[in-house]
């Protein structure tokens, strides 16, 4: 991953202009013509960032009209070099407004700008880049097949675009997310309808500004922005002209689009929630697997659906594992995100701070003992408003309890103890999840076998969260429907027909 100075990055305290988003509806920016708004608050102090249109459904007709339009002109009829050439461009467009992109990032998530100058913003510029040579290089499979009359006859597959995409995404890694799927879909030829978070507008609407500024045609790619239930998500997603629906979000939210996409049997990928284990053994590199676990456990605040929320360590060596964990987070220092020295900003929202706070309460009401953390940490008085909590670690919480089995998406973890592989197996995997899933051994034959039967979509063995953009990215069980990610893009992007000549 590229490595980016912050030098040159403005304190975000010092950007003090509102920020009002915009639609962006057939390369226009439009406020709409709904009337409704809301206004986005940065969740490091509770200031104003600016106001949020909230499209309905004229906003969302139009950008799928819009997008129709676009697939049935210019975009339609470029060849996959020019197609793929404009998304490159799209790629260093992001890159050329890095501190751009990187501000409006951390002001609508609060995450340190140390973390997204290494992760957002270069993955979002990487996704357009990463899908081209998939595009270029498609192959099809092909059949000479016998026939009674001994001329024979040959089947060969056709890969077209599926059409108009709507991709709705979440807040926790909003520019990587979306471009995760807007990458992908453009690069095989599709127009899409993004529906950002509510909670994180801004990039999506700056993304709009690169894609005039490389000439991208208009209506190819448009952002309506509004909330789920009657408003521009379901909006869109029960729109009979789309295509195909790609959602990361949660599970829950993953069973109402599934409803709205019934209505003309629209194909869905969905990328959704996930109460994911570690399995560190006696025999693991236990500083690696500290270093590992203190990410995935409290990097983005806890909010990666990859992370680690169930550590499950070897008797032998559970003590030390929990007291240096307990170190590490107690290390970790929570601050403004232009503050190089930040190892952890705030939660997403105040909103969202209620619902891990409930899961802190929970979790002492459930006889867990809290190792570090459990709380609101005195910040300053001119962060006091910001969505605060405390890095925190449980252990002795019984199998059954909440904290243990439900998604709660902040910077928290429970360790437990274990006496056989084989019983770790079956701690790892008792949950209705199957997203990810870290295994900590030096042993080269347990980490094989063991890896081999984690019920998930993704096992790290010995790391976290390394990515190769050309593997199946996706979730097993609840966790998910599809794989994303290289080759395995096609399967949802594209839509495949089998010719038949007879000869
Ligand atoms: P969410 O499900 O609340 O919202 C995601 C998006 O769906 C938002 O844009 C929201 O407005 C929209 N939405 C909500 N209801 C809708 C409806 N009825 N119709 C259409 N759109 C609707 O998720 P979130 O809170 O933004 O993100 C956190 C969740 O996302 C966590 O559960 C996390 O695990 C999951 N997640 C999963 C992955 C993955 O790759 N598996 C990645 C990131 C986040
Ligand atoms: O790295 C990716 O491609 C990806 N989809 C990451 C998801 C992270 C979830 O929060």
């Amino acid at each position: 991953m590229a490595v980016h100075s912050l030098a040159n990055a403005k304190p975000l305290s010092q950007s003090a202009a509102r920020r009002d988003a915009a639609h962006f509806i057939d390369g226009v920016f439009t406020q709409g013509s709904t009337g409704r708004s809301w206004q986005n608050f940065c969740p490091v102090d509770g200031s104003l960032i600016g106001t949020v249109p909230e499209g309905g459904r004229a906003e969302v007709d139009a950008a799928v009209a819009a997008a129709h339009a676009a697939l049935d002109g210019e975009w339609g009829r470029m060849t996959v070099v020019q197609r793929t050439d404009m998304l490159a461009a799209v790629a260093d467009g992001i890159n050329a407004r890095f501190n751009d992109f990187l501000e409006a990032e951390c002001l609508d998530t609060g995450k340190p700008m140390s973390l997204a100058s290494h992760i957002d913003i270069p993955r979002g510029a990487a996704n357009f880049k990463m899908f081209t040579d998939v595009a270029k290089t498609i192959a099809t499979e092909c059949f000479q097949t016998p026939t009674p009359d001994g001329t024979g006859a040959l089947n060969y597959a056709l890969r077209r675009p599926r059409g108009v995409i709507a991709v709705i995404s979440p807040w926790n890694l909003p520019l990587l997310l979306m471009t995760w799927k807007v990458g992908p879909a453009l690069a095989l030829g599709n127009t899409v309808v993004v529906k950002p978070s509510e909670e994180t507008p801004l990039t999506a609407t700056l993304l709009g500004e690169v894609m005039n500024a490389v000439g991208v045609p208009k209506g190819v790619y448009n952002v309506v922005h509004g909330f789920g239930p009657e408003s521009a998500g379901e909006f869109l997603t029960q729109h009979p002209k789309v295509n195909g629906i790609t959602f990361t979000g949660e599970t829950r939210t993953g069973e109402a689009i599934m409803r709205q996409a019934a209505h003309g049997i629209r194909p869905v990928s969905f990328e959704l929630g996930g109460k994911n284990p570690a399995i560190v053994f006696a025999d693991a590199d236990l500083d690696k697997a500290i270093e590992g676990t203190m990410r995935s456990a409290f990097s983005n605040c806890g909010q990666v659906c990859l992370g680690t929320e169930r550590v499950y360590v070897e008797r032998p060596v559970f003590d030390a594992f929990v007291a240096r964990l307990k170190a590490g987070a107690e290390a970790l220092r929570l601050g403004r995100p232009e503050d190089p020295a930040t190892g952890i900003g705030p939660l997403v929202s105040q909103e969202h701070r209620t619902k891990v706070l409930s899961y802190y309460r929970k979790a002492v009401e459930e006889g867990a003992t809290v190792v570090t953390g459990g709380g609101v940490p005195k910040m300053p008085a001119e962060l006091e408003g910001g969505a605060w909590v405390e890095p925190t670690i449980w252990i002795g919480a019984s199998d059954d309890a909440a904290i243990v089995n439900e998604e709660i998406f902040g910077p928290c973890c429970h360790i437990r103890p274990f006496d056989t592989e084989e019983e770790a197996i079956r701690l790892a995997n008792s949950t209705p999840y199957g997203l990810a899933a870290a295994v900590w051994t030096e042993n080269l034959s347990r980490a094989h076998r063991v890896a081999a039967r984690m019920e998930v979509g993704i096992c790290w063995v010995n790391s976290w969260f390394l990515r190769d953009l050309r593997t199946a990215f996706g979730g097993a069980k609840a966790s998910g429907i599809g794989r994303e990610g290289g080759v395995h893009s096609l399967e949802f992007y594209t839509e495949i027909s089998n010719v038949c000549v007879k000869l």
